[in-house]
């Protein structure tokens, strides 16, 4: 697998608004900005051509594209995220896509699916159902990949926002998880980096194309990251944090 692109939006000033449970506190814009850069500069570092939409305020969650579309090597899925006041995110972002793909779907009413609760290993999509993904939208998710030759896999959550909050596929039939995940018999057939539960959020890492990004303050997961093979680079997300988001959940690669 090699990703060439990614697609980025750095937070609004809206952002300090953004749904959270995290009770960390409001996050700091300016950081989040710095925070933002810094991202975007690893993801040219890994070898992407990177798309930096503008601000938009009017959607204070808007920074976490991921959740607004599902990008496969066959087509792109434009997603209806499962938080009402995230769903008009996906307006400003078709038109981004379709410059890349011409199979384009839907997802569709009453069906709610958030990108962060998809993940691609190779082939296969494993996909969360949430508070944010429903059985309707996974469901339709599943016929989209099958038509096209992928396929696909529920997953039931329990107390996590969305399935890449606890979990990161880093190639090699390697996953990342927390403890709680790392024991799920879907995972059984990969390697697994189990992360200690203090460090969880940790588990929320990201391949590009041989590196593993990493969050900052969660030493004992770069330590295993790196003890498995990979080259890592440590990006600090805590304004990213405050609002439940993390480093997947900040771009669409493809
Ligand atoms: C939300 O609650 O929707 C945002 N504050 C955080 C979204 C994080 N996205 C992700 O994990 N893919």
């Amino acid at each position: 697998m090699k990703f060439t692109h990614a697609i980025v939006r750095p937070p609004g000033r809206s952002f300090v608004n953004g749904l959270s449970t995290a009770n960390l506190g409001a996050p700091d814009w300016e950081s989040a900005l710095r925070q933002h850069a810094a991202y975007v500069q690893a993801l040219k570092t890994c070898g992407l051509l990177v798309t930096v939409l503008p601000p938009d305020d009017d959607y204070p969650d808007s920074t976490f594209v991921e959740d607004t579309a599902l990008l496969t090597p066959a087509c792109a899925i434009i997603l209806r995220p499962g938080a009402p006041s995230r769903r008009g995110e996906t307006e400003s972002i078709e038109p981004v896509v379709k410059t890349f793909y011409t199979d384009i779907e839907h997802i569709h009413a009453p069906g709610t699916v958030d990108g962060g609760d998809v993940m691609m290993a190779g082939n296969h999509f494993f996909i969360g159902l949430s508070q944010r993904t429903n059985r309707e939208g996974a469901e339709q998710i599943l016929a989209i990949l099958t038509d096209r030759g992928m396929t696909g896999s529920l997953v039931p959550l329990g107390n996590i926002l969305h399935l890449k909050s606890a979990i990161a596929y880093v190639e090699n039939q390697t996953v990342v998880a927390s403890r709680e995940l790392s024991t799920r018999p879907e995972f059984g057939v990969y390697r697994m980096i189990q992360i200690d539960s203090a460090e969880q959020y940790g588990a929320n890492c990201l391949w590009i194309n041989g590196t593993v990004l990493v969050p900052a303050g969660y030493p004992k997961a770069e330590s295993a990251i790196i003890a498995a093979g990979y080259r890592t680079i440590v990006l600090d997300t805590s304004e990213f944090r405050k609002l439940d988001g993390g480093l997947s959940c900040l771009s669409l690669r493809f």
